[in-house]
């Protein structure tokens, strides 16, 4: 990503003009990011800041040539001179080209209740007032992998609560796979949003988010995949020899799970017939789990029957809980069509249906990486406090037509308290004697804190 790696134009067209509006003499503008009230999900998951910093602030991020190539730039967008060349040129000679700003944040992983500050950034050089919400648009960005965090932290619960009812809760960890590769916008997003999945599971065909999760969070592998059938690999075979596809999968791959697409002409067809008839024995003998794959069809209804079909075959037993599992060489995927709601509606027919969850998992991507967006949380970035001259104001937005857009005033902390339910978390002005659960991550191009994936997934499970 060289070609757009330029923090002069990492912002909004008109964010360029801003040096010149602030009142005169500004000296420091402080601003703060957080889910507003009124989210999707009323605790977001904050993840994923600390590869911003990497990629695009850490280090001397302002050169010349930068500086220049912005200005051609800005000079032909804009039709004319408004771009901050001097203020550029004053943070390469006067900071070696790192930007005089200082960050905190809540540390990655860690579940904060609505309306509370996540992080705040302010100038560290008064001649650079203009650079706090300069970053704006970049910084918000974070919004994406922490949406993302925060809907696997829901689909998790959804999942544990049902594996709690009906079968093994050790299990969840492997119950939603990524399969969103394909179905987001390029690969950057593909990695964010993957590593901000793995922040609460740990199956991925995501590859992009396993390499971010090792090149900016020191994790070795945080994902993990087995082998699995595409509807190429079975069709290319012929209609005809759709068992020969099948066996031919349980043959290149003697042990272990492997999982196979089923519906490329008849699910119930290949689960009786198939599976269940001419391959059963050769199922039973293997040393692993097939599992089955349907990809089409209503999925609770989709799900039932192949559950219903593969029992009838391969028999099962009922556990302690009195839900039916199946033989344990033979478990269920369903990877179409899965979003939250789906995913509820699914464990809930199959529970009516009296399988246990332990049968299955799922598979999603544009449902787990995609169909969000920054409103998901209402996520916003609002200047609360800035000095003119000498004087330190309070300030904030409070439009009379949505009083939900109503910002903070002042400079803040976050603390936690304890109550019976655990800890929480609430925002208080800066001069609150309890200590800031905000850490100071970023100063004057300095990375202070390196958090590990380890850590981030640490935090977000000590907050269940
Ligand atoms: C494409 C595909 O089907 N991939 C795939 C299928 C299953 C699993 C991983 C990837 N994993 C599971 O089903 C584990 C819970 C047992």
């Amino acid at each position: 990503m060289d070609w757009l790696n330029n923090i002069c134009w990492l912002t909004d067209s008109y964010k360029v003009s801003h040096y010149k509006q602030y009142p005169p003499d500004t000296k420091q503008v402080y601003s703060y990011f957080e889910s507003r009230s009124g989210s999707t999900y009323p605790e977001t998951t904050f993840f994923g800041l600390q590869y911003w910093l990497k990629q695009y602030l850490v280090g001397p991020v302002v050169t010349q040539d930068k500086i220049n190539q912005a200005e051609r730039l800005f000079n032909a967008h804009f039709c004319g001179q408004v771009f901050n060349g001097a203020g550029w040129e004053y943070i390469l000679t006067h900071h070696g080209g790192r930007l005089p700003v200082e960050i905190k944040a809540v540390p990655e992983g860690t579940v904060v209740g609505s309306s509370n500050v996540l992080m705040t950034v302010e100038n560290t050089d008064p001649h650079a007032y203009w650079l706090t919400n300069y970053l704006e648009s970049l910084l918000v960005q974070v919004w994406y992998p922490s949406t993302v965090a925060t809907h696997c932290r829901a689909m998790k619960n959804i999942i544990r609560d049902s594996l709690a009812q009906t079968g093994d809760i050790a299990l969840v960890d492997f119950k939603l796979h990524d399969f969103g590769f394909r179905g987001v916008t390029c690969p950057e997003q593909a990695a964010l949003g993957g590593a901000a999945h793995l922040v609460n599971f740990q199956g991925t065909d995501n590859i992009a988010a396993i390499v971010l999760a090792n090149q900016f969070y020191h994790e070795p592998c945080a994902g993990f995949s087995i082998p699995a059938a595409e509807h190429s690999t079975i069709t290319s075979w012929g209609q005809e020899h759709e068992v020969d596809a099948c066996r031919n999968m349980l043959t290149q791959y003697p042990t272990g799970l492997v999982a196979v697409v089923s519906d490329s002409y008849d699910i119930f067809n290949c689960c009786t017939n198939i599976w269940g008839g001419v391959l059963k024995n050769e199922v039973l003998a293997r040393d692993g789990v097939l599992i089955v794959r349907p990809d089409s069809g209503d999925p609770p209804t989709t799900v039932v029957k192949v559950l219903n079909l593969l029992g009838e075959k391969f028999a099962f037993t009922t556990n302690a809980k009195g839900y039916r599992v199946l033989h344990p060489n033979v478990r269920v995927i369903q990877g179409d069509g899965i979003d939250i709601q789906m995913l509820s509606l699914i464990l809930n027919a199959i529970e009516q249906a009296n399988w246990s969850a332990d049968n299955i998992a799922f598979g999603s991507g544009g449902g787990l990486l995609q169909k969000l967006n920054r409103d998901t949380q209402r996520f916003a970035f609002k200047c609360s406090s800035v000095t003119v001259g000498d004087e330190e104001r309070d300030v904030f937005k409070q439009p009379i037509t949505d009083s939900s857009k109503k910002s903070k005033s002042g400079r803040f902390k976050l603390v936690s308290r304890s109550n019976e339910q655990g800890t929480e978390f609430v925002t208080v002005p800066s001069t609150d004697a309890r200590p800031d659960q905000l850490q100071c991550v970023f100063r004057n191009g300095e990375l202070l804190i390196d958090q590990t994936f380890a850590q981030i997934r640490e935090a977000a499970m000590r907050q269940r």
